[in-house]
């Protein structure tokens, strides 16, 4: 490997084709589109996905985005758009009200399927989607980024190298603050994520959802939670009907969860830390190491290994971007950075390298976002009753 490092995404070689046809253009749908769009060029992979067609509602809205992203054909109907012989790959991108109905009829047809978190409005849609996909026998995957992040996934490999021993404790944070003014609406474009009959539930599965699906991912499953929520601003004025209408989200959202290995966790979230914009972080403390990751600092791993002489002892700031690490012999040279939208190129890849030898499915799939779904139902449903729940479903 010279000094440069690998030229990973360049070969000759014919490329088999994906076609993939997207449904939303939102904040994801632009994040999806950029990864299919970048993906050849740094991973060197036998599929290639072809950006062929753009769903939404809105006919100027979809030819818009499908000019700007490089989409070769729009349609306005979903069901159109599962139905076209042309499309192996239906990307859901849209809010989280419609993935159900759409995953459900796209594993009728045999397609692909790539689904935004979280899966589902709540474990009960989640079982049907993953019954869906399972008995279709089609590839899918939840798009839970994170895991994407390599200091996230050097996290993983040190959890699975025995590094850490047994674990103590896990302890989750995913903090924002953009919905603190009382003057936002609700719901439509861009804020259906406070409209609970869209969005199933706020910090919890908007947020929480992406920390316990990492947490699951690098420590395994939880078994019981106890949790509170808290809505702050009890209404706003809706965007669709110009009403004044009672939120029903959870704007905040803390529980304590025991997890199946023994760890005792904290998980916290809101919309209300003002001055942090996504601050995901956890820690985890294990009986040789521990493991400090922030996303604001987000190739750095903080490591405390115990294994060196007490009079050395200290946190070491790993600095994630060697080739040695993961993802990064991909991109640039040592020292320097990738970002959020690699979290997602990083995700493409994945899953289109699974799809070559067609033995090793990707993860997370639906079965292990339908996991995340029963803990983040427990969650709510123990904020209401006030007891332990269980998190097995
Ligand atoms: C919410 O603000 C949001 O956009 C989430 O929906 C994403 O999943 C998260 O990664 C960033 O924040």
């Amino acid at each position: 490997m010279g000094p440069n490092g690998p030229n990973q995404g360049e070969t000759n070689m014919a490329k088999k084709k994906l076609n993939i046809g997207i449904i939303g253009y939102g904040f994801m749908g632009r994040a999806h589109s950029n990864a299919f769009r970048k993906v050849n060029n740094f991973f060197d992979l036998e599929y290639e996905p072809v950006l062929k067609a753009a769903c939404a509602r809105n006919a100027e809205k979809a030819q818009e985005f499908a000019d700007n992203w490089g989409w070769e054909s729009i349609e306005t109907d979903w069901r159109k758009l599962i139905e076209r012989d042309d499309i192996d790959c239906i990307d859901i991108g849209s809010p989280n009200n419609t993935h159900c109905e759409i995953v459900k009829a796209a594993a009728e047809a045999g397609k692909m399927i790539l689904c935004e978190k979280p899966l589902a409005m709540d474990a009960a849609e989640g079982e049907e989607m993953t019954a869906a996909v399972e008995k279709a026998g089609v590839a899918n995957m939840v798009w839970y980024n994170y895991r994407r992040v390599p200091a996230i996934t050097l996290a993983k490999q040190l959890i699975d190298e025995g590094r850490l021993g047994r674990v103590f404790h896990y302890r989750a944070k995913y903090l924002q603050d953009w919905t603190i003014s009382p003057d936002l609406p609700q719901g439509g474009e861009g804020l259906w994520r406070l409209d609970a009959s869209v969005a199933g539930s706020g910090v919890t599965g908007d947020l929480l959802a992406h920390s316990i699906d990492t947490a699951i991912w690098l420590i395994g499953g939880m078994d019981s939670v106890t949790a509170m929520t808290e809505t702050f601003i009890k209404e706003r004025t809706h965007n669709l009907t110009g009403e004044k209408t009672k939120v029903t989200i959870d704007d905040a959202c803390a529980f304590l969860g025991k997890f199946d290995c023994g760890a005792l966790s904290t998980f916290e979230s809101t919309r209300y830390a003002r001055g942090r914009k996504n601050q995901n972080t956890f820690e985890i403390n294990g009986e040789h190491g521990s493991l400090y990751f922030d996303l604001e600092d987000p190739h750095q791993l903080q490591f405390f290994d115990n294994k060196h002489d007490s009079h050395v002892h200290g946190w070491q700031t790993i600095l994630v971007t060697d080739f040695e690490h993961p993802y990064m012999d991909k991109y640039w040279v040592p020292g320097t950075t990738i970002g959020y939208e690699h979290t997602f190129v990083n995700a493409t890849a994945d899953f289109l390298k699974s799809l070559e030898s067609g033995q090793d499915p990707v993860r997370p799939s639906f079965r292990d976002g339908l996991e995340t779904q029963y803990i983040c139902d427990a969650v709510l449903k123990s904020a209401k009753t006030g007891v332990w729940e269980s998190c097995k479903g």
